[in-house]
């Protein structure tokens, strides 16, 4: 059905394209006030995340305004935290704060048996989406990665140091790593059911990849994605997947290597000469304006873009931000955006 018109998944398929295909990280979201008119109807945010009429209108509204080549799923990376029996809040103007997993214990208080089950108006939404949406835009489903979801179920919110897991990590890597062990199996689990809802291909982001030493990046970090891709591959052979390890750096081949995603996702500060020749000649590559370039826009945004654009121009290249787009930026840049990226 189709595949073949969306130039989204042509350059996942390795494809190199006239203009680059191009989606934003957070496109749905604060920045919109079609989203803000929505999410004050809402009993909270997990709640709009868990009314599927809602979560695939917010979707949608994105593509509505900007024709983006990809929808992206909206939901949380903590859905699956909350799936497997850690109770998750969100505190208005706060962000999220969960009752934190510190001990073994207190990870075998933990079960993958109800993912499934608990994350159903999550499957739910994917099939609204799917009915509304065009031949030629696909749509991304996604997850957090092991390491990314155990700093929220640890340090119990966002943290800056990682002081708390960390000190689990290195003091005691096994039991730390059989809550890894847990969300290994339960995010593959996840991902598998958001394929067969009918997702067309998933990204797995590590926004806090980049925050380890070098052993505890292959533990933490390669081995659990790694885990999860032949997981999903083992029943869905053919489904692409992003791996987007943030802030790793010169690890970003190794991380390529070894966890068998099908492309990359490029942070801010990955300089493109490089990816261009160590990375997109591997795998295709996505990224990696700042999104702080949206707020300065104007010429200095154009200028990037033809940067980021004429970068990438010789391999297979998805233009996306290097981090999600932020609640100050302005709608109307971003229409710049895209025409910028679609014409030059
Ligand atoms: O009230 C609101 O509207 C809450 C803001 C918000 C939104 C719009 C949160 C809370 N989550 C989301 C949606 C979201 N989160 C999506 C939807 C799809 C899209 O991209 O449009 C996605 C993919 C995420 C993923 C996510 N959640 C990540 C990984 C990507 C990234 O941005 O680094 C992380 C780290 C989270 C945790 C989270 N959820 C929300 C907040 C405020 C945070 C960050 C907490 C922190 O560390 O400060």
């Amino acid at each position: 059905m189709g595949d073949s018109v969306k130039p989204f998944l042509k350059v996942l398929a390795g494809e190199k394209t006239e203009r680059p295909p191009i989606w934003l990280m957070r496109q749905a979201g604060r920045y919109l006030p079609e989203y803000r008119a929505i999410r004050s109807q809402a009993n909270g945010f997990l709640d709009l995340c868990y009314t599927p009429k809602w979560a695939a209108e917010v979707t949608l509204q994105p593509i509505r305004r900007y024709g983006f080549d990809a929808a992206i799923l909206f939901s949380d990376i903590l859905v699956v935290p909350d799936a497997l029996g850690q109770e998750v809040t969100f505190v208005e103007g706060e962000g999220p704060r969960l009752d934190p997993v510190t001990c073994s214990a207190d990870v075998s208080s933990l079960s993958t048996t109800w993912v499934r089950q608990r994350l159903e108006p999550v499957f739910e939404t994917i099939q609204l989406i799917k009915s509304d949406l065009s031949d030629d835009v696909a749509l991304i489903g996604f997850s957090g990665a092991p390491w990314t979801v155990a700093t929220y179920m640890v340090e119990g919110r966002g943290s800056r140091d990682f002081a708390a897991i960390k000190g689990w990590a290195y003091r005691d890597p096994e039991g730390f790593g059989s809550l890894i062990d847990i969300l290994v199996e339960g995010t593959a689990d996840y991902l598998c059911a958001q394929v067969e809802a009918g997702v067309d291909a998933l990204q797995i982001f590590d926004t806090w990849a980049g925050v380890l030493p070098e052993p505890a990046f292959q533990a933490f970090v390669t081995d659990p994605t790694r885990r999860i891709v032949e997981k999903v591959r083992a029943q869905h052979p053919d489904i692409p997947i992003i791996g987007f390890p943030r802030g790793a750096g010169p690890a970003y081949p190794d991380y390529l290597k070894q966890t068998g995603v099908t492309a990359l996702g490029l942070d801010t500060a990955v300089p493109i000469g490089w990816a261009a020749d160590t990375l997109q000649t591997l795998a295709p590559v996505q990224g990696n304006l700042d999104p702080i370039h949206l707020l300065a826009a104007g010429d200095g945004l154009k200028a990037e873009v033809d940067r980021i654009v004429s970068g990438f121009a010789n391999g297979p290249h998805i233009f996306n931000l290097g981090h999600g787009i932020i609640k100050e930026t302005d709608p109307e840049t971003v229409a710049d955006l895209v025409s910028w990226v679609r014409y030059p």
